[in-house]
């Protein structure tokens, strides 16, 4: 394929991994641009949707289906040394390929009287890591720190609700909904969409539990589970947060800068995650109808976090930033602060001012109790919690 000098230049200036300006990315604001926050709501933000749904995530065959039920499967009110309330619920649902679910593991504060906010966090790693019975605790998910600040510290493994291997998507949310005639369509959800719909119905949970204040939710996630929970926000508003944990290609970074993981190595090595037509964009980023700065943009006017870690060069800190920064023309159109400057702060120096938050940790790929740290004070700001 011929390419033409200005496609050449921009090659050049990614391969470089220098700053993306606002006119090398699809516009934020849409296509056309609208141009107040009633159009974004109105055309927008569906528009955009759809062009993830189509191209990059796929489409779920459902959203609460009927019958989902809650099943209380335990209960302690005596939990964390008296500090908490822990539930460990079965959600459930039924299907054409017949029934499903997964476990919800639910710490309520015992000190806060009135309907608690909360974090769920999207869990993509071994079970160690959410221990219910708190004999191992691990920083990937501090629940009594959580807990002591007076949030409900909430969490599900992404393997019940879709197996991180199965590639003819016989298993989890897929047996039960997926009915297509023929060959899969090439917009059907994948993985990573199911992982987002367990999250929301984690959430339609909350809205049963006079406990738990529903409105005031943060989904969270590391890495593939940080792309998880900005998809998850992005197609589900009742999330009242998103925030993505060095969550990397297809996840807050830009994919048109090719810093890192691409998208013909995410579509080769995890071809599960995403939708078939994905793989239509394999080293065509720039023929990509959306680049990632407009996910964050779907998360508006909510709040939404993006965090990187200095040493996560995979993940291209620097695309997650600017990522960020470039869904601001989205927040502005509701009178909302986002990140003012196209440069990559210093390692932990947290920007926490505006609707849109972003740090930079010292270190590795990996989501630590500073990492919490910084959750908790920006969901202390948005949340209202003293
Ligand atoms: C990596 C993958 C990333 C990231 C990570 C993880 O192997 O390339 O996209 O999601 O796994 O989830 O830990």
């Amino acid at each position: 394929m011929k390419r033409s000098g200005r496609h050449l230049l921009l090659a050049g200036l990614f391969a470089s991994g220098q700053l993306m300006t606002g006119q090398e990315l699809p516009n934020v604001l849409g296509d056309p641009p609208v141009s107040n926050s009633k159009e974004w709501l109105k055309t927008g933000r569906p528009k955009t949707l759809e062009l993830f749904r189509k191209h990059v995530y796929g489409r779920n065959p459902v959203e609460r289906p009927d019958g989902l039920k809650f099943q209380v499967l335990k209960e302690d009110p005596e939990a964390m040394e008296g500090a908490a309330t822990l539930k460990e619920v079965r959600i459930s649902y039924r299907g054409v390929g017949g029934e499903g679910g997964f476990k919800l593991i639910v710490f309520v504060p015992n000190a806060v009287k009135e309907p608690a906010p909360g974090f769920l966090l999207i869990c993509n790693r071994d079970r160690s890591n959410i221990d219910p019975t708190r004999r191992e605790k691990i920083d990937f998910w501090p629940a009594e720190m959580i807990v002591k600040r007076g949030y409900v510290a909430a969490t599900f493994h992404n393997s019940e609700l879709s197996t991180d291997q199965d590639l003819s998507f016989n298993n989890g949310v897929h047996q039960v909904f997926d009915d297509y005639e023929g060959d899969r369509p090439g917009d059907a959800w994948a993985t990573i969409a199911a992982w987002a719909w367990g999250a929301s119905r984690a959430l339609d949970y909350f809205e049963s539990d006079e406990s738990v204040d529903a409105d005031r939710i943060a989904v969270i996630g590391h890495s593939r589970g940080g792309k998880t929970a900005l998809w998850a926000g992005a197609n589900d508003e009742r999330f009242a947060m998103a925030i993505s944990n060095n969550s990397g290609c297809t996840g807050a970074a830009l994919a048109r800068r090719r810093q890192g993981e691409t998208v013909a190595r995410i579509n080769k090595v995890f071809p599960h995650w995403f939708c078939g037509n994905y793989k239509n964009f394999d080293e065509r980023e720039d023929k990509l109808p959306v680049d990632q700065h407009q996910l964050i943009a779907l998360i508006a006017p909510r709040p939404v976090y993006v965090a990187s870690a200095s040493q996560d060069a995979w993940a291209d800190p620097e695309g997650e930033y600017l990522a960020a920064y470039h869904a601001g023309p989205v927040y502005r159109l509701f009178g909302l602060k986002s990140l003012e400057v196209a440069t990559l702060p210093e390692p932990q120096k947290p920007l926490h001012e505006g609707h849109v938050g972003y740090h930079l940790r010292e270190g590795k790929h990996d989501l630590t109790a500073y990492d919490w740290t910084q959750y908790l004070a920006f969901a202390d700001r948005h949340f209202m919690v003293k």
